[in-house]
């Protein structure tokens, strides 16, 4: 295949807040795309609502801009009938850890082999700077009236403990660390989370670029190895990392937890759905002429092993 730099971007003006650290975050998905040398009719990139949920309209690839918080059902669904497509979801702190936290949770109980990349800014950007999910409690950003009366969720610990097998966090501007745990997740053979923390300079006036600098450090400068090597390190190694996550004084960024020893969704599917996924809905004929049809043949051979003979 020629490899084309440029066609991973399409030519769209961006409308977001100069500055923004969504930039950061697409200026490394982009190439990390690009250096996986991942055809842009094999991804499909889905978002929720949001300041965040814009970037698929400037990834060339596949994109759906669905609605708030249903982003990664949304995704579940194209993963389960293209299971060849790399499938990455993009959305904020709202979108997927408040009106989307179930499906959030859901997934890692899934193991599905998809990139959950979460635009980290700590508050509602579209909609003037509420308090997401992640701003801790009793901080007050400039959009609020009073202080954050709210606990905030810790999205590496939810993860871990909802079964993501691979979660990591990164900083939106630091885009060669970023690309490279983007590269990691998408190769992950299961569910991975990469927990961006990113400025939103018009809402967030505490969590800036400068409170980053001087916060942050890198997990693999001490040392800190995430890889699960034998079930039975599955635990301790969890609560390793989710301890570590909640570090404040300084900021971890890095793989926290990766664990490839389980199953996929897709091969447990198989386990249970012989046909799965050589026979799946995306490539089957579900109707012709706009009624739909039913293929007795078809339906026998791919649930063969659930139908219950009652005569
Ligand atoms: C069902 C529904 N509820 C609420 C909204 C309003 N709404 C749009 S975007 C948004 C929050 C966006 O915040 P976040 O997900 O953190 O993304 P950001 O804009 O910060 O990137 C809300 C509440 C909506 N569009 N749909
Ligand atoms: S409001 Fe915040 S998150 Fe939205 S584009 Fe502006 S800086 Fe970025």
């Amino acid at each position: 295949m020629e490899h084309n730099p440029g066609k991973y971007r399409t030519d769209l003006w961006i409308d977001w807040c100069p500055g923004c650290g969504n930039f950061g975050i697409l200026a490394s998905e982009i190439k990390a795309l690009e250096e996986l040398n991942l055809e842009p009719s094999k991804i499909a990139i889905v978002s929720g609502i949001g300041c965040s949920a814009k970037i698929i309209h400037y990834i060339n690839a596949n994109g759906v801009h669905s609605l708030h918080g249903r982003a990664i059902p949304f995704a579940i669904g194209i993963k389960l009938v293209r299971p060849d497509l790399t499938v990455i979801v993009n959305g904020g702190d709202g979108d997927l850890l408040g009106i989307g936290a179930g499906h959030f949770v859901a997934l890692g109980r899934r193991n599905l082999q998809m990139t959950i990349i979460l635009h980290d800014n700590r508050v509602y950007g579209l909609t003037k700077g509420q308090a997401a999910p992640t701003l801790p409690l009793g901080v007050k950003t400039k959009a609020l009236a009073i202080p954050n009366i709210y606990t905030d969720i810790n999205p590496i610990a939810l993860a871990i403990s909802s079964g993501y097998t691979f979660v990591a966090r990164a900083y939106a501007f630091d885009s060669e660390h970023l690309k490279e745990i983007i590269k990691k997740a998408i190769m992950h053979r299961g569910v991975s989370l990469v927990d961006v923390l990113q400025p939103c300079v018009t809402f967030n006036d505490i969590h800036t670029a400068d409170y980053f600098k001087k916060k942050i450090y890198k997990l693999e400068d001490e040392g800190w190895d995430p890889v699960v090597r034998d079930p039975k390190d599955i635990e301790e190694k969890a609560l390793n990392a989710i301890r570590k996550s909640f570090e404040e004084e300084k900021i971890p960024v890095g793989i926290f937890y990766e664990n490839s020893l389980l199953p996929t969704y897709e091969e447990r599917l198989k386990n249970v759905i012989k046909s799965y996924p050589s026979i799946s809905p995306g490539t089957t004929k579900i109707e012709v002429n706009g009624k739909s049809i039913f293929d007795r043949k078809l339906f026998e051979s791919v649930f063969s092993d659930f139908i219950i003979d009652t005569e």
